[in-house]
């Protein structure tokens, strides 16, 4: 993350070759982005999607690139096609960049970590996460230095839409600090051990998040069933009464991820309701969120978000290392899980 964000972000605000090239006239253009990936990839799109919507108040749309390519979407004049992928050969994210070229986008961008791939060789602007290589077939670096690259694009909008100076300079700050603010996560390492323990026999999960925490907890529901074969589903919180509450009762873990902020009551409503039904709170909560007064009574993990900006990417990590703690418990292998492949170029 530090190596994605080096050099990239000046006294004044994120510079305007981020992209290797200049791309500040383009980028005046853009007047909406539709944004598109598969996988973990997916997941860091929609996580933008709340940060470029609420800072740069441009419309995102983030969508698979295994449905995109095969419908025919609507481009509204103006719109930016990005393409995010770690490898820059995943089948579907490569065709559906082929596809945007008859679709009259203003232009492409591709969020890739290998410069050399063919999604990077065709997109317009280039802007490159440098995570190194991944070695399992799980993408974990890929994603967080996905959100710091995307944290940057978001700020370049962002400054090109007037948004405050002051809130401005404090979220470059805040991106800033996202190195130090996971060093400080992954010291979280033993607590989330404890918390390992408590998923190991389980055969469900169920993950809630609210606001661009949803996606996060998409990402770490779709981290636990890659690595140790548990059947979890992330939810936006909010739905919980339209469905997925039927499922909860002693024998199903909830994994919520409580920012703070202004969700927090919201989120705490929920919490209520699954405690009044039995099920197992496992909590993500910022350091500074005020949980009492919920009759929450499950395990909490507080973890200092760093920002309301950066605190997806933050939350990230103690998610990413239960899943890996959990597989490492069931004896399965983290590195090679069972039918998946690291890149999926058919
Ligand atoms: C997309 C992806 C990865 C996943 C797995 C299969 O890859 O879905 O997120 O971990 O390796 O492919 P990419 O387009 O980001 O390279």
């Amino acid at each position: 993350v530090a190596a994605t964000l080096e050099a990239r972000i000046g006294p004044h605000g994120v510079l305007p070759n981020i992209f290797g090239v200049d791309g500040d006239e383009l980028l005046g253009k853009v007047r909406g982005l539709h944004i598109i990936a598969c996988g973990t990839s997916y997941h860091a799109g929609l996580v933008s999607k709340y940060w470029i919507e609420e800072y740069a108040r441009l419309p995102v749309s983030v969508e698979v690139a295994s449905e995109y390519r095969y419908r025919e979407a609507v481009v509204p004049d103006g719109t930016l096609f990005v393409a995010i992928s770690q490898s820059g050969e995943t089948a579907d994210t490569l065709a559906a960049m082929r596809e945007s070229r008859r679709r009259g986008y203003l232009g492409t961008l591709a969020i890739c970590n290998v410069p050399e791939s063919s999604v990077v060789r065709e997109a317009d602007l280039k802007l490159m996460t440098r995570a190194g290589p991944e070695i399992g077939v799980a993408s974990t670096k890929a994603f967080t230095t996905q959100l710091a690259a995307l944290g940057l694009l978001t700020l370049h909008l962002a400054q090109h839409r007037g948004l405050d100076k002051a809130r401005y300079i404090d979220l470059c700050s805040q991106l800033q600090h996202l190195p130090r603010a996971i060093e400080d996560a992954l010291k979280l390492e033993p607590k989330v051990i404890d918390l390992a323990e408590h998923l190991i026999h389980r055969q469900h999960a169920l993950f809630l998040g609210r606001g661009a925490q949803y996606p996060v907890a998409l990402e770490g529901s779709l981290k636990l069933k890659e690595i140790s074969y548990i059947h979890a589903e992330a939810y936006p919180a909010g739905e919980l009464k339209h469905g997925p509450l039927a499922l909860v009762d002693e024998n199903m873990p909830v994994i919520a991820v409580a920012p703070n902020g202004p969700l927090l009551d919201k989120l705490k409503s929920n919490l209520q309701e699954v405690r009044a039904r039995g099920g197992e709170l496992l909590v993500f909560a910022d350091g500074e969120a005020s949980l009492e007064g919920n009759g929450h009574r499950g395990v909490t993990l507080r973890i200092n978000g760093g920002g309301d900006f950066i605190a997806p990417a933050v939350f990230t990590v103690p998610l990413q290392l239960l899943a890996y703690h959990v597989a490492v418990l069931r004896g399965t292998d983290v590195d090679q899980p069972r039918n998946l492949a690291k890149s999926v170029t058919v």
